[in-house]
């Protein structure tokens, strides 16, 4: 009897070592809110793209008022692969297209409006665009998302309940028609005045309760399971709270939907989101290559820099949301040569930034780690992989890991992420170089999520710390990785918290906060009646 019990001892020392916490070794234990599977592979997709193309590009507006007689519309080179391989050369994994926007004019050929691709010369009538475009995303791999604006300035019935049973029959033609569709995007913007079949009136709604976004969202999940839904309100994915392309320096994932209204957000609180948040959602910052959101000749001389790409992509990507980016075909139906050069720059940029990362695989030490156990050792942090981590045990905190590096590397770009399937933590945290006499705080920052990129001017040291000095729960890093800039990117741009508070005054999507006539400011005039982006 007594032999067999110390066989059994022996046997389970050995399964579980000799701290009896081993045996219950399990993850952290993760935040109330999480992310579902389908917003984290979301989340991954880090850069998608916006195809904004309609009758606007032909009459170079930006809001077309409804009354564009479809003749109009003759892309007489329109390749939508071109679209789709120039995105992929620019990192793109996701492209969302203009179905139909506010004009109402819609670029497939639905059954319940005539103004549309069917009355158009394009194909003499037979094309349809959204057709086009689904195919040749899924030809080169990229997913598909569609824009179907709620507004519609054509529309005799927009205001009326007969026109959301017509929108909600284009959502039904749109999610059936086309395959999987992984994004669905629903604009908040209303402008009031419009065509609206031939009464050319203001008309205003409710935005809280006219389209009955609950029923649509519904509809949209019941037709396509894995759609993600954007909105100023979510449910999956979040406006930004500007047209910038940037997130807040804080910027939590979660937020309370309940709070906010469709049409009427508060763009501070979509820009920073909510640490109390009862809903995880992701994100997504919108921004345009060009000036407008269509294409204008007059912009040809003003497209983004890579430079200026690169920085939106620190603050975007690198603050823990998705770079939305907006690539306008032209009057040919192709994206211009400009855009798809500068896109293609700033892919080499970045690529060339992270291609080394001075921190995988060096020793690496920590003040704590959980249970001793090497799940959670500081190793984990500098593997590249996304689903090791290094975690503490509870309460502790500061919490430090620091890098010891053999050579004395320059790096000037700094990247740490927190394993987001648990939650979003940390709030606050410090990350220092050794200096000559002893530690230096190279940058102090709050929110880490998903990703958090942080430039700094170049230094050289044997040793980088990181600590986490606040986070709702128990410390956990999954990545953190040292890298040196590209020779091509814009050094004088580097992350200072106070830099940063003007960014919140930026472009707004309410009408009411934008000009009613162009000034000589230089900014182009083709934003029609009460359209110009400041
Ligand atoms: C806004 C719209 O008014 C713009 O035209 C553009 O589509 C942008 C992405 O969303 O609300």
């Amino acid at each position: 009897m007594i032999i067999k019990i110390s066989a059994l001892l022996i046997v389970a020392i050995a399964a579980f070592g000799c701290n009896p916490k081993q045996q219950s070794v399990s993850d952290i234990s993760p935040n109330k809110v999480v992310p579902s599977d389908k917003l984290l592979s979301y989340q991954q997709l880090e850069i998608i793209g916006f195809i904004h193309f309609s009758i606007n590009t032909f009459t170079n507006k930006e809001w077309g008022f409804g009354d564009e007689s479809p003749e109009l519309f003759n892309p007489a080179e329109l390749d939508a692969e071109q679209w789709v391989t120039t995105a992929k050369a620019g990192g793109i994994k996701q492209l969302i297209l203009t179905a139909k926007h506010h004009d109402g004019f819609c670029l497939w050929p639905s059954k319940y409006t005539e103004h549309s691709i069917k009355n158009s010369p394009y194909k003499n009538g037979n094309g349809d665009i959204v057709g086009e475009f689904v195919n040749a995303c899924r030809k080169h791999g990229l997913k598909a998302g569609l824009y179907l604006s709620p507004w519609d300035r054509n529309h005799k019935d927009y205001g009326k309940p007969a026109y959301v049973l017509y929108y909600k029959n284009q959502i039904k033609e749109l999610l059936t028609q086309y395959g999987e569709i992984n994004e669905i995007w629903f604009d908040g913007a209303n402008g009031g005045d419009g065509y609206y079949g031939g009464a050319n009136e203001k008309r205003t709604i409710n935005s809280k309760t006219y389209y009955g976004w609950k029923d649509i969202f519904s509809l949209a999940q019941e037709l396509q399971p894995n759609i993600k839904i954007f909105s100023d309100a979510g449910p999956d994915v979040h406006w930004i709270g500007n047209e910038k392309g940037f997130a807040g320096f804080t910027f939590w994932s979660t937020i309370n939907p309940d709070s906010i209204t469709i049409g009427g957000a508060d763009q501070n609180y979509l820009n920073t989101g909510d640490p109390e948040g009862k809903s995880w959602i992701v994100g997504q910052c919108d921004v345009s290559i060009r000036h407008g959101w269509f294409y204008h000749k007059s912009e040809d001389s003003l497209v983004k820099t890579p430079q200026e790409l690169t920085d939106i992509y620190y603050k975007s990507v690198g603050r823990n949301a998705v770079l939305l980016l907006n690539l306008p075909p032209d009057q040919r139906g192709l994206i211009h040569e400009t855009d798809a050069q500068a896109l293609k720059d700033f892919k080499e940029i970045i690529d060339e930034t992270f291609s080394v990362d001075m921190a995988r695989g060096k020793p690496i030490s920590a003040n704590n780690y959980r249970l001793n156990n090497k799940k959670f050792a500081p190793e984990n942090a500098v593997d590249n992989h996304p689903d090791t981590y290094w975690a503490t045990d509870d309460s502790i905190f500061p919490a430090e890991l620091t890098i010891h590096l053999p050579a004395e590397p320059e790096f000037d770009r700094i990247l740490i992420q927190e394993p987001v399937k648990y939650g979003q933590r940390i709030s606050r945290f410090r990350v220092d170089i050794m200096g000559e006499t002893g530690w230096e705080t190279v940058f102090e920052g709050t929110t880490i999520g998903y990703k958090r990129l942080i430039r700094i001017t170049p230094v050289s040291t044997t040793r980088v710390r990181l600590t986490i000095i606040q986070a709702n729960n128990t410390a956990a890093i999954s990545n953190f990785g040292l890298f040196k800039s590209s020779d091509r990117e814009n050094k004088s741009l580097v992350d200072v918290e106070a830099a940063d508070s003007s960014q919140l005054a930026v472009t707004s999507l309410q009408p009411a906060e934008w000009d009613a006539s162009p000034v000589g400011d230089g900014i182009p005039d083709y934003f029609s009646e009460a359209v110009r982006l400041k």
